[in-house]
C-alpha cells in the first residue's frame, strides 16, 4: 500500500473513532455484593454513563465483593475521602446519619411502591441533605426488596419460635433493638462474617433479602427461610463531599444525571434478580415459610417505634412517610 494511502485512511480512522479523552476525573467506589449483582450493575451502568456524558473524562472503578472493606469501613473511608464513592444499605448509616435509622423502621414502608414514592420525592431531597451534613453526597437510591429471617435450625412460623434464638444483624442499634423486641438475640457483625458463623454455630441465622440470601450462599448453610419481610430499606450510592467539592459544576452535573439514570435500570434488574434468586433458592432445597400472620411480629415493634421516634421532627418525618400513598 501506498504510504498516502495509509495516511489518509489512517486520518480517516480518526475521525471516525470516538472523541474520548483519557480519564481526568476518576472514582473509586466500593460495593459488598459480587459482580453481576443489582446494586453493582446499577453502578456500572452509571459508570457507563458518567463515562459518555464526559466525553471519556470521568471515569468510576466499581470495586465489587468488599475489595475495599466491609460495609461499615468503607461508608467511614468515604466521610474520609479515602474512597470516592461508596454503594451500601441505609441500614449501615444508621449510627451516622440519625435521620437513616428512621427508615430503618421495621414495618415503616407498605410495598415498593410506597418505598419509591417517598425516595422520589421531597422526603428523598430531605433525607440527602442529611447525609450531606455527615459529608456524604447521596445520588441516587436503589433497590433492597424486603428483608426476612433465615436460619439453620427449624421453621420460623410465629414470633415465639424466635425466642432466645442467635441471629447476626448489621452493625447498627435499631437492628439490634428489633430483635430483642422479639425476643431473640442480636449479633451485630459484618456482612462478610455471617457465612461462616451460621456454619460453626456461632449463630443461628441472620435476616436479608432473596438476592443476598443467595448471592451470599447463606442459603447453603441457613435453609429455613420465612418472610415476615419485617425490614424494606433503600440502598444508597454515595459520593463522598471531599472529592465532589473539588469536582467543577459541570463534571457534578454529570455524575448527578449519570446516578440518576440509573436509577430506573437498576430497579428493573432487581426485580428479575429476586425473581431468579426465589427459584435458584427453593429449587436447592430451601424451606420456606410464606403463610404468616405479620400482625403480632408488627405489633412487637412498638417499643422500636417509642425508642427512636423521639423528637418532633423524627415524629414528623415519620408521619409523613407513613402518610405518603
Ligand atoms: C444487603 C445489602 C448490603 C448489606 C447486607 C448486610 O441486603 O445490600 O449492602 O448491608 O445486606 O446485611 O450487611
Amino acid at each position: 500500500m501506498k504510504k498516502t494511502m495509509i495516511a489518509t485512511l489512517l486520518a480517516s480512522a480518526a475521525l471516525a473513532a470516538p472523541a474520548f479523552a483519557e480519564c481526568e476525573v476518576t472514582l473509586r467506589s466500593s460495593d459488598t455484593h459480587p459482580d453481576g449483582y443489582p446494586t453493582v450493575e446499577g453502578v456500572k451502568f452509571m459508570a457507563e454513563r458518567a463515562k459518555e456524558l464526559s466525553n471519556g473524562r470521568i471515569c468510576i472503578e466499581v470495586f465489587p465483593s468488599s475489595q475495599l472493606g466491609e460495609e461499615k469501613d468503607t461508608i467511614e473511608q468515604t466521610q474520609f475521602g479515602v474512597i470516592d464513592m461508596v454503594r451500601a444499605s441505609f441500614g449501615s448509616f444508621n449510627d451516622i446519619v440519625p435521620e437513616a435509622q428512621l427508615l430503618s423502621l421495621p414495618y415503616l414502608f407498605r410495598s415498593e411502591e410506597h418505598l419509591h414514592n417517598v425516595m422520589d420525592g421531597p422526603i428523598g431531597d430531605e433525607l440527602a441533605k442529611a447525609f450531606e451534613a455527615k459529608d456524604l453526597i447521596a445520588v441516587a437510591y436503589y433497590d433492597g426488596g424486603s428483608r426476612s429471617f433465615y436460619n439453620s435450625q427449624k421453621p420460623i412460623t410465629k414470633v415465639e419460635d424466635l425466642k432466645g434464638m442467635k441471629f447476626r444483624v448489621m452493625q447498627s442499634d435499631v437492628f439490634v433493638d428489633m430483635m430483642s423486641a422479639l425476643g431473640a438475640n442480636a449479633t451485630p457483625m459484618p456482612y462478610g462474617e455471617v457465612y461462616s458463623s451460621i456454619q460453626t454455630g456461632v449463630i443461628d441465622g441472620a435476616e436479608n433479602n432473596w438476592p443476598s440470601y443467595d448471592s451470599s450462599g447463606h442459603f447453603e448453610v441457613a435453609k429455613y427461610y420465612t418472610l415476615d419481610q419485617h425490614l424494606m430499606v433503600p440502598e444508597l450510592v454515595a459520593i463522598s463531599k471531599i472529592k465532589w467539592d473539588a469536582l467543577s459544576p459541570e463534571d457534578q452535573q454529570v455524575l448527578r444525571q449519570a446516578a440518576e439514570e440509573s436509577e430506573p435500570v437498576q430497579r428493573k434488574l432487581w426485580a428479575e434478580q429476586e425473581k431468579a434468586s426465589e427459584e435458584k433458592v427453593v429449587a436447592s432445597g430451601a424451606e420456606v415459610v410464606r403463610e404468616i400472620d405479620k400482625t403480632p411480629f408488627i405489633e412487637a415493634m412498638a417499643p422500636v417505634y417509642e425508642k427512636y421516634v423521639t423528637k418532633p421532627e423524627y415524629q414528623d418525618l415519620v408521619k409523613r412517610i407513613q402518610e405518603t400513598q
